[in-house]
């Protein structure tokens, strides 16, 4: 098996500014059809035309582990402020302190950032080593009989189906480790306004409305019990090939 890796990027003052990326897990026979897709979505991307694209495409060597896709539920929210307190006591009642959530907030409201910020739950220390750039999810792939059955459950819910995988391929990888707690996303798309947060506990669950239409804001965090090995940790999530089933 091979893994797949586009992003692209605008250069503004020698620093690249991240505006879209993919990645999956495919056979030998899908590289050229699939390199042609992430090269279209570069090009096509609504954040804009990028200065750079890196297409990486790297044969697997080591065992690919399997790992169960979380349940999805859609909670219907009508304004940011709402969406925000359904959050914020979510989060609160998995032992999240208010501290750490506040963070984690300001981090999505802030600075755009390539990957997810890594909280400490209780202290809101930020554990991850470069801040700038976080933490990526990556060497993942939906296995195709769940991709069928999540796109039917919601279709009717969203124009980007697409995403929604993505995105639940992300959290479960993310969900898996012992140590992390939850997860939220906010959509760095200015018009995509469904975000989500994620535990082992109650699954995947996408909230509308987490912000307002046309903001550019958004990003990812991830909360974690401590003590934890950072490096191993990393190297989960980053490195090691895992199919969501
Ligand atoms: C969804 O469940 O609708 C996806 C929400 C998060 C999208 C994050 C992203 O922009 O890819
Ligand atoms: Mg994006
Ligand atoms: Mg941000």
């Amino acid at each position: 098996m091979w893994s797949l890796r586009m992003r692209a990027s605008l250069l503004e003052k020698n620093r690249e500014i991240h505006i879209s990326g993919a990645e999956g897990i495919y056979k030998f026979e899908e590289l050229e059809r699939v390199l042609k897709k992430y090269l279209k979505r570069a090009l096509e991307h609504p954040n804009g035309t990028p200065d750079k694209v890196v297409l990486t495409v790297e044969k697997i060597k080591e065992e690919i582990q399997s790992i169960r896709a979380l349940p999805i539920e859609t909670v219907f929210c009508y304004t940011p402020e709402q969406a925000q307190k359904f959050i914020d006591s979510r989060l609160a009642d998995l032992g999240i302190s208010e501290k750490a959530i506040a963070l984690a907030w300001s981090i999505i409201r802030g600075q755009k950032m390539r990957g997810a910020a890594l909280i400490d739950c209780l202290t809101a220390e930020r554990l991850e080593p470069d801040k700038d750039r976080g933490i990526r999810v990556s060497r993942i792939q939906m296995d195709k009989k769940r991709k069928i059955q999540i796109l039917k459950k919601v279709k009717k819910l969203t124009s980007e189906p697409q995403r929604v995988i993505e995105a639940v391929t992300v959290a479960s990888k993310v969900a898996s480790v012992p140590e992390i707690i939850a997860e939220i996303c906010v959509s760095d798309n200015p018009d995509y306004t469904t975000g989500y947060i994620s535990s082992k506990k109650f699954g995947y669950l996408r909230i509308t409305n987490i912000k307002k239409e046309g903001t550019p804001i958004g990003g990812r965090a991830f909360f974690v019990k401590t003590p934890i090995d950072i490096e191993r940790l990393i190297k989960f999530l980053e490195k090691t090939p895992v199919i969501v089933k």
